[in-house]
């Protein structure tokens, strides 16, 4: 009889020892613990043993059972380490190898040029002045000493939505707007960054392109102010050795009216491709503001004065960096984006 424990023990014992996976060793549980188990039936033919033996052969009996019991726990615990450590080779990460390198994202150049127009501007005094894109014909117009008849106000040339209404053609309605809002606090000192809206679709032309307009009015504002404001600007923008110079020009609500060029950032005056060998590149209009304007808008132009000038964003930006066709600031194509210094 004993022996038989004897050897259940080491049988049992070496399919322990022999097991290597958790579900071979839930068999093994069954086959000698379960309710059919070898185990399970030796403690069952106690019945079978002399009444003498009962005692001894019960207390070994369930001693084999205790012992199976804390070896079944203990392989089940070593089988669960080894089978966690397998997963954990399968998953290392080596934390010191080198990251991916990736591009961090930029400011598009015409965000960096208009940023930069309104630093300089802002540095000289300007207050920033904003107002709708769909406007008013008579703000766009009408105030600007534009009437009916005006060929700039072909219909041909602008984005209607009816009669009354359209996208503005420039950022002056913003200008009308502040003085009239303002009036007769003086002085009027502000520059009006926006879209703008024209019938045009060429190489230097986009049916959408950015403007910065500026405008000053105060007590004895001359042409002198606007020199020396567009001078500063100029050398700011593009450099200190910048010179500029005024060409006699034509808007109808500016009088006398003004093209500024800039000498060439190309050749610096000599005469190149860039200029077209003239040695100057133009780079915005202006003017004294019209007598019929400032009235229009709430001034005495007895008493008052003004200045006002109006750039193209994009024009200034491909002078800048040197790009010759609009329509790159507009197809997101980001080579446009890393060439861009
Ligand atoms: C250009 C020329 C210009 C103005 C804009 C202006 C605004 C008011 C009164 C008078 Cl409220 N003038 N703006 C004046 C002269 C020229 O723009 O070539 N822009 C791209």
């Amino acid at each position: 009889m004993h022996e038989n424990i004897e050897k259940l023990q080491i049988k049992f014992r070496e399919a322990i020892e022999n097991t290597g996976d958790l579900s071979q060793l839930e068999n093994i549980r069954i086959q000698y613990l379960g309710k059919k188990g070898e185990i399970t039936l030796l403690m069952r033919s106690m019945n079978q043993v002399p009444v003498d033996q009962r005692p001894i052969f019960g207390k070994r009996v369930n001693e084999l059972k205790k012992l199976a019991e804390e070896m079944l726990e203990h392989k089940k615990s070593q089988l669960h380490s080894v089978h966690s450590e397998k997963r954990w080779e399968k998953e290392r990460l080596d934390v010191t190898l080198p990251g991916r390198p990736f591009e961090i994202g930029k400011k598009h150049p015409l965000t960096m040029v208009l940023e930069e127009i309104e630093e300089i501007f802002t540095c000289m005094g300007f207050k920033i002045a904003e107002g709708p894109d769909v406007e008013l014909d008579y703000y766009n117009f009408e105030a600007l000493n534009m009437p009916k008849e005006h060929p700039a106000r072909d219909m041909q040339d602008s984005f209607y939505i009816n009669p009354e209404i359209l996208l503005r053609t420039h950022t002056s309605p913003v200008q009308i707007r502040t003085m009239q809002a303002q009036a007769p606090e003086l002085p009027v000192r502000i520059i009006a960054p926006g879209k703008a809206y024209r019938r045009d679709d060429d190489v230097t032309h986009s049916p959408m392109f950015h403007q910065v307009e500026g405008l000053v009015v105060d007590k004895g504002i001359s042409l002198a102010d606007l020199k020396g404001t567009l001078l500063l600007f100029a050398q700011e923008m593009f450099g200190k050795e910048r010179e500029i110079r005024l060409r006699p020009s034509f808007f109808p609500f500016t009088e006398p009216s003004a093209e500024v060029d800039i000498s060439c950032i190309i050749c610096d005056g000599k005469g190149c491709r860039i200029c077209g060998e003239t040695g100057w590149l133009e780079i915005l209009g202006s003017g004294m503001v019209h007598p019929k304007v400032l009235e229009i808008s709430g001034y005495n132009p007895e008493e008052v004065t003004g200045y006002a000038f109006g750039m193209g964003v994009e024009r200034i930006a491909m002078l800048k960096y040197g790009i010759d066709d609009i329509r790159l600031f507009y197809i997101n194509d980001l080579r446009m984006l890393r060439n861009v210094k």
